[in-house]
């Protein structure tokens, strides 16, 4: 798990990114559909999608940006404790939506890189470090749920 200096970093950053989460949702899940295009394809909802205009422009994109980052979260309040909220996640992503954990680390290394760009005074060295932390013990903790699921990932 993390320290308690390491979650104080992790939850004061997040503090700056909740009130407008749903921007940050947005740049991250565009920019996830950009830098890996496999990744759009799981959405069937984002398949008709081509443009940047047009993910720029969707209202839905917007929405799964919030719905992402809320459950993240959540799940980063919980601390050392997240196994509640977490298992729910990885049960879906697992077995219903079947997502490689390769596609978990993408999306955790964007969220990082989006935080920094809409941040950069507030997200020093030491708050980043504790982030990617974070960010890996949630990718580890799904990964062994997902297992459990029997799903390899
Ligand atoms: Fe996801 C749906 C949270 C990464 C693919 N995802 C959801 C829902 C979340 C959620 C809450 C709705 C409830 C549910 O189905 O369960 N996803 C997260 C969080 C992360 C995440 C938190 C990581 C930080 N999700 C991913 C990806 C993966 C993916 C690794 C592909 C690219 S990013 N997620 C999905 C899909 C759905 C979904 C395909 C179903 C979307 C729909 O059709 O509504």
């Amino acid at each position: 798990g993390l320290s308690d200096d390491e979650w104080h970093h992790v939850l004061g950053i997040w503090a700056k990114v909740e009130p407008d989460l749903s921007a940050h949702g947005q740049e991250v899940i565009i920019r996830l559909f950009q830098v890996h295009p496999e990744t759009q394809e799981r959405f069937a909802k984002f398949k008709n999608l081509k443009t940047i205009d047009e993910l720029r422009s969707s209202e839905e994109v917007k929405k799964h940006g919030t719905t992402v980052l809320t459950a993240l979260g959540r799940i980063l309040k919980l601390k050392n404790n997240h196994e509640p909220e977490l298992k729910p996640l990885a049960e879906s992503h697992a077995t219903k939506h079947k997502i490689p954990v390769k596609y978990l680390e993408f999306i955790c290394e964007i969220i990082v890189k989006v935080i920094a760009e809409k941040h950069p005074s507030d997200f020093g060295a030491d708050s980043q470090a504790a982030m990617r932390k974070a960010l890996e013990l949630f990718r580890n903790d799904m990964a062994s749920k997902y297992k459990e699921f029997g799903f390899q990932g």
